[in-house]
């Protein structure tokens, strides 16, 4: 048996909304990952199963690597189709907000949820969430991955059996992505179990991990191998390091979304490594993109809040910059000067 992880209270009210609405948009975060795309889906698959008309609207694309995904080309992109995604919004009378938990992690479309008068529905595993602009808050920031409550969720509600392979699919996706393939967040047997009947429902996850992370193309492979020979930068006796990414860079190696992904992990596979620090040049607006990850004692959520304008997961985190690469890494010095390792 599963532990419970809505209270009989909470799964009381998250039923009544779901009852009363007739139109139901899932959002969540800009720069989709597998967490983000995988809980949608996974909540989508259920709400559709009880004939709710239901709708999900992603601020912005998601990596190419999820669009394997079932049902995927249901989500409609706000970036890309604006007038549709706002249509969507304005009829929804109750809007889940998963994998974030305060409106400014949806970038261009946060005007235009603030502004929605419909019923709000945070189901999420990050720090510090936003509660009194929701009207149902699940927080849950102990659980590895959105993915991972949305099945929680939908096993309470006693949907399980009906699941389909498709359908669990998605959520076994979310759960892997958020956790490094089970590597990092997933020492909680419940996970293991969770996976279990996932597997039941007829996933076959060895298929599912190729299709994610044995994706690349050869000018990905590339753009690795040039940055850690190139821009990568130790300091404190290798406690921390930073790596750059410019446009000028992503040019050559034909970057498309995702490429970089995952990257900032790399670092950490040197013994005794602490922190990871990515300074990425937006597509878009000129600002330098920070990612951030911890290991060995260190956390840099904290870091992300101070210096990074930003904020995240204890061993995962990140922010943004608004200045040059060179400042930016200036900044980035003197964030790791500030540590006591
Ligand atoms: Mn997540």
């Amino acid at each position: 048996m599963l532990t419970p992880l809505l209270s009989s209270k909470e799964l009381f009210e998250l039923m009544r909304l779901i009852q009363n609405s007739r139109n139901i948009v899932i959002c969540c975060h800009h720069g989709p990952d597998g967490d983000a795309i995988g809980s949608s889906l996974g909540l989508q698959f259920y709400l559709r199963g009880l004939h709710k008309k239901t709708n999900i609207v992603a601020p912005s694309p998601y990596p190419d690597f999820l669009k394997w995904m079932p049902e995927n080309r249901s989500i409609t992109v706000y970036s890309e189709q604006k007038s549709t995604a706002i249509h969507l919004i304005d009829s929804a009378d109750l809007i889940f907000c998963l994998d974030f938990n305060a409106f400014h992690r949806l970038n261009a479309m946060q005007e235009i949820l603030e502004k929605s008068k419909a019923i709000k529905v945070m189901i999420d595993h990050h720090e510090n969430p936003e509660e009194e602009k929701f009207n149902l808050v699940i927080s849950q920031p102990q659980m590895p991955s959105t993915s991972e409550m949305i099945f929680h969720i939908i096993y309470q509600l006693g949907a399980y059996e009906k699941m389909s392979r498709s359908h669990a699919a998605c959520i076994y996706t979310g759960m892997m992505t958020d956790t490094g393939a089970f590597t990092y967040n997933s020492n909680n047997p419940e996970t293991f179990y969770i996976i279990a009947l996932l597997m039941k429902r007829g996933i076959d996850k060895d298929e599912i991990y190729k299709k994610v992370y044995h994706s690349w193309s050869a000018n990905k492979l590339k753009l690795w191998s040039y940055i850690l020979n190139n821009n990568l930068t130790f300091y404190a006796n290798n406690s921390a390091c930073i790596y750059t990414l410019t446009r000028e860079e992503m040019k050559t190696y034909k970057y498309i979304r995702g490429d970089a992904e995952g990257l900032v992990n790399e670092p950490l596979k040197i013994k005794g490594m602490k922190l990871s620090i990515a300074l990425r040049e937006d597509t878009e607006e000129n600002i330098i993109r920070v990612s951030m990850r911890s290991a060995n004692g260190f956390h840099c959520r904290q870091l992300a809040e101070e210096w990074f304008n930003g904020g995240g997961h204890e061993d995962a985190a990140g922010g943004k910059l608004p200045m040059p690469m060179e400042e930016a890494v200036k900044t980035a010095e003197k964030a790791i000067e500030s540590i006591d390792f």
